[in-house]
């Protein structure tokens, strides 16, 4: 058995050290631990053991020793290129599945089912023209109606390709996907196709797949990251900049604590409306109050539009329970580790399902639907409420550190906060800035925190050397919250950027009445890496480029989930160059990282000669920022800029 590791090696968090020496002492197993303990698979993180039928499992064996292929002849390339289109596909079904969630509750919303209220009537219209559909003369039920049923259309045309993928994807990048035949016809028919083509017997030319994998990508991007932020911002309104804490330190002793945890703000966002209408309750319990706060990309979308307070993110979840003042932990679907309920099962705290789907043996299943959102809502925060008198004094550890943060930067808050600067022409400070040089380029920090990986340190020690560098950073998801965590969204980050950095951050801040703004903008969950890609799309278009042109990256130093994978070959589809700071797990097949890295010289087919963009794998975050500043030092000079 491997020796645990020091707390201090697991976090950069001190509040999740504290928890996690917490845990040790009660001999509570967290995932940081199991991480520790677990012995990584030479042949899994390689990508070449192949599952995919009865005859297996084979593997090829490395250095050329042993079985070259498996028992039906597939060979190493094969079956590392399959694996990996499974695996984009895992994460593009999760982001279909959420887009698609939120199109039918738009659809009952506008058929009076289901008890939500339209916030951004604008963003509808905009978005139903954008689509191609008559607005005047409807009302807003009537247009809800279409914009769903076209939105729906995404998972059931069998011609031409998806709607919203017409509707955002940049007209250069889509002549491209269309010239490769690569467009999406419908996510579910591409989903279905994916795994028609991994199964055993399907397709075995690893080429071929990992073009599959760019379509899954764009069925990520278009059927999951854009049409999920579009339809989530017209429901439950458009983010504007708002403050909020950071850390367990937002957890109080004196209230009724609920954390959500997941993804679909469906959820989330009616466990926060009942929060507030049942405070009565919770003092009858008492309490002083229900005290919401957020886990993962739940807690983002509150945080982006409510500035709900973040406790946590990705490999620290565990942590809000060992604070013994946790009522009560409400789920939906995707990063939920079954860990949680193991770790609530030693304390008062409720974990609660919601989804038919997704479920978590030992824990509460509260079934949510949009028809019933405010039942399975109030029901909800009335478990946490009677939860509150079963906690143990005894138990009760909440660490003290908060931070403060800026949120809520959508690409409407960002042109909104350049038009103090410029009214006519709001993106025109911007270009000037980068085409000067005063701003290198920008990169989006996105995905996750894992917890093999030392948590919050690799999206911290990136973006300093970023920001240190004038380069602009934009934010998503886990790694959004790393920074929040750390003051990278608040105006005293700003002491790590460079100066030309520093005074446009601080001229654009001023402009708007605040002292600056932060060196990193956070612009939302994972699905919101679609507000990623309408700015650049805005960018480009601007300049009249294609986004493959534009001196941008993204980059996820603490990946984790397929999703990221997915999000992440949506982006170089695009032509952006996408950096992981975790073993993507395809080094096993040389002809599958030539093709993904572009790094070797004359290869013949890469994505860097396909779209643009390739995949940078580095584990040092110091040693990625530099390449990623070559590479968009590259991409400056074709531009002709200095
Ligand atoms: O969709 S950042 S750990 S919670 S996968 Fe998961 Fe990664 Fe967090 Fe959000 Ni995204
Ligand atoms: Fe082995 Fe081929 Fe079956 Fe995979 S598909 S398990 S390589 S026989």
């Amino acid at each position: 058995m491997k020796e645990l590791r020091d707390v201090k090696d697991l976090s950069m968090d001190t509040g999740v050290q504290q928890m996690l020496v917490k845990a040790r002492n009660e001999g509570i197993d967290t995932a940081f631990d199991r991480a520790s303990k677990m012995t990584r698979c030479g042949f899994g993180s390689t990508g070449v053991c192949c599952k995919h039928c009865l005859e297996g499992p084979c593997r090829i064996a490395p250095g050329g020793k042993g079985p070259q292929a498996g028992i039906c002849g597939s060979n190493v390339d094969t079956i590392v290129a399959r694996n990996f289109l499974v695996n984009i596909t895992e994460g593009a079904a999760s982001h279909a599945e959420h887009a698609r969630e939120v199109a039918h509750a738009i659809l009952e919303v506008a058929e009076g089912k289901a008890p939500y209220t339209i916030q951004d009537e604008e963003k509808l219209k905009s978005i139903a023209e954008g689509l191609g559909l008559v607005t005047e003369g409807k009302n807003i039920n009537q247009l809800a109606r279409e914009v769903a049923h076209k939105a729906l259309e995404d998972f059931q045309k069998q011609h031409g390709t998806m709607n919203w993928l017409k509707l955002r994807g940049q007209a250069k990048s889509i002549e491209n996907w269309e010239k490769l035949g690569l467009l999406p016809v419908n996510a579910h028919l591409e989903i279905a196709k994916a795994m028609a083509r991994t199964v055993m017997g399907g397709d075995a030319d690893p080429a071929n797949l990992l073009l599959g994998a760019v379509t899954m990508g764009l069925v990520d991007g278009f059927a999951g990251l854009h049409m999920s932020t579009d339809l989530q911002d017209v429901l439950f309104g458009t983010p504007r900049a708002v403050k909020a804490k950071y850390r367990l330190g937002v957890i109080r002793e004196e209230m009724v604590n609920l954390s959500v945890h997941g993804h679909i703000p469906l959820l989330a966002e009616k466990v926060v409306e009942w929060a507030g209408k049942l405070t009565d309750k919770a003092k009858e319990a008492g309490a002083q109050g229900i005290n919401v706060v957020g886990v993962c990309c739940s807690g983002n979308e509150l945080l982006m539009r409510k500035g709900v307070p973040v406790a946590t993110n990705y490999a620290s979840q565990e942590m809000p329970i060992l604070t013994g003042a946790l009522e009560a932990m409400v789920v939906d679907i995707q990063c939920i580790m079954p860990g949680i309920q193991t770790v609530a099962s030693c304390y008062h705290t409720e974990i609660i399902t919601t989804l038919p789907y997704a479920k978590i043996a030992g824990a509460t299943h509260v079934e949510f639907t949009t028809e019933r959102a405010d039942e399975a809502a109030r029901e909800i925060v009335m478990r946490a409420i009677n939860n509150f008198k079963k906690r143990d004094p005894k138990k009760i550890n909440i660490p003290q550190e908060v931070t403060e943060a800026y949120a809520g930067f959508s690409v409407e808050q960002i042109v909104e906060a350049l038009k103090a600067v410029n009214a006519v022409d709001p993106l025109k400070p911007l270009v000037e800035a980068i085409a000067s040089g005063e701003i290198l380029g920008a990169v989006a920090l996105v995905g996750c925190t894992n917890p093999r990986v030392k948590q919050d340190s690799g999206n911290v020690a990136l973006v300093k050397e970023l920001i240190k560098n004038n380069v602009l950073v934009v934010a998503t998801g886990c790694a959004a919250h790393s920074l929040g965590k750390f003051g990278l969204l608040s105006p005293d980050g700003l002491k790590y950027a460079g100066d030309s950095l520093r005074n446009i951050l601080t001229v654009i801040g001023q402009a708007n009445g605040l002292p600056t703004l932060p060196p990193a903008l956070h612009m939302g969950s994972c699905v919101d890496n679609s507000r990623v890609a309408d700015l650049l799309t805005a960018l480009a278009n601007y300049l009249g480029v294609a986004i493959k042109d534009l001196p941008v990256a993204g980059s996820c130093p603490e990946t984790h989930h397929p999703k990221a994978l997915s999000i992440g070959t949506f982006f170089i589809a695009n032509g952006v160059d996408v950096h992981v700071g975790v073993d993507p797990q395809v080094s096993g097949s040389a002809l599958v990282v030539n093709v993904l890295t572009s790094d070797k010289e004359n290869f013949p087919v890469t994505t860097d000669g396909l779209f643009g963009g390739k995949l940078i794998y580095e584990e040092d975050p110091v040693k990625a920022a530099e390449i990623i500043l070559n590479r968009i030092k590259i991409k400056r000079q074709a531009l002709g800029l200095n």
